[in-house]
């Protein structure tokens, strides 16, 4: 029995159609700006998020500490939200390697911050304070379950940060997710952030690579820094190929990853021991109401379905270009027989 991988949307796997674009690629050595094929990927995902330029990167973890490293000096203070990648998830690499201090505010369950107090967060010129130079947001929003935060959040957000002289990086991993939950163009929910990075390896189905987008000048000292970190890639070409065929290929049917996630989340309120979100996009997350989360795991994983911890006792399981309306069917049958046989 194949077991349906429901641990991420990393986990998918490249197509047919990806795979052939990415052999026939044309490549050249990219740390040279020799690559035609990383050049036109950069260009159009510049093009798709509203910005002037774009740097590709190997990961969005890099991505986002490019971002980070751009936007600040050693002894800064970021403002980002307690639930976000960055501040859970990256092995506090800002800290480490742009030598800054995170303040962490509380995140809403609609995947934004509350602004009064993000305004009391933000701190004035003093001669013992650090510099506030930077706000990080996460749309949609992954610890959130996935939450599309809707324009006006961003909107207000953004605002008090420029307001107090701050620019705004927006870690939009999913971003594509929260343009088909929003009805949105990505753009349009990145028009106020001054730089946004966003994954090819998760809903749009690539095996590897991000792309940070932003100002020309910015993005020259983003890509310094990437050869810093050690991100200088050469005939990245191969990967930049999937990355445009996804682009072209793979944005519109996220609406199905989506429905999907719902009808997951659906089946499973009514098993009885699960408490699910009702999920915006493709992340489903589910508190464990009786038994012993890693004892659900295990049961899961024996049954076919594979699911990861997401909290003390809540799991994740998240739809891709991988997962069809079948799967989900079947990953609910499988669900269920587990659940019969731990009652019993
Ligand atoms: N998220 C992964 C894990 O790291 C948790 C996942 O399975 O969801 N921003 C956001 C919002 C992300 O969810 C992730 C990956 C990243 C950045 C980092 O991307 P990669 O894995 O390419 O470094």
């Amino acid at each position: 029995m194949n077991p349906i991988d429901l641990r991420s949307d990393t986990v998918s796997k490249p197509t047919e159609a990806m795979r052939k674009a990415m052999a026939s690629a044309e490549v050249g050595d990219d740390v040279f700006g020799d690559d035609p094929t990383v050049n036109r990927l950069e260009a159009m995902a510049a093009e798709r998020v509203g910005k002037e330029a774009a740097v590709f990167a190997p990961s969005g973890t890099m991505a986002n500490l490019m971002a980070v490293m751009t936007h600040t000096r050693p002894g800064d203070e970021i403002l980002l939200g307690d639930e976000c990648h960055v501040f859970n998830y990256e092995v506090a690499g800002s800290a480490r390697l742009c030598g800054v201090q995170a303040h962490a505010l509380h995140n809403l369950p609609d995947g934004g911050l509350d602004p009064v107090e993000l305004e009391r967060a933000i701190r004035g010129p003093n001669i013992h304070t650090p510099a506030n130079p930077l706000l990080c947001l996460e749309n949609t929003h992954n610890r959130c379950g996935g939450a599309a935060l809707p324009l006006g959040t961003m909107d207000r957000l953004t605002g008090i940060a420029r307001t107090h002289g701050m620019r705004t990086h927006l870690d939009g991993a999913r971003i594509f997710n929260a343009q088909a939950a929003l009805g949105e163009p990505a753009a349009r929910i990145a028009r106020d952030c001054d730089t946004v990075s966003f994954c090819l390896s998760k809903g749009l189905g690539c095996p590897v690579g991000s792309l940070l987008c932003g100002p020309m000048d910015f993005i020259r000292e983003a890509r310094r820094n990437r050869k810093m970190l050690g991100g200088g890639m050469r005939q990245v070409g191969i990967l930049a190929a999937a990355g445009i065929y996804a682009l072209e290929n793979n944005v519109d049917r996220m609406v199905e990853d989506h429905a999907n996630a719902a009808a997951l989340a659906s089946g499973l309120a009514k098993l009885g021991p699960f408490a699910p979100n009702t999920p915006q996009t493709n992340i489903v997350v589910a508190d464990v109401l009786k038994g012993d989360l890693d004892a659900w795991l295990a049961a899961f994983r024996q049954a076919g379905v594979l699911a990861v911890a997401f909290g003390p006792q809540r799991m994740r399981m998240v739809t891709h270009i991988n997962i069809t309306a079948d799967d989900v069917t079947a990953a609910l049958e499988r669900i269920e027989r587990s659940v019969g046989t731990e009652a019993a």
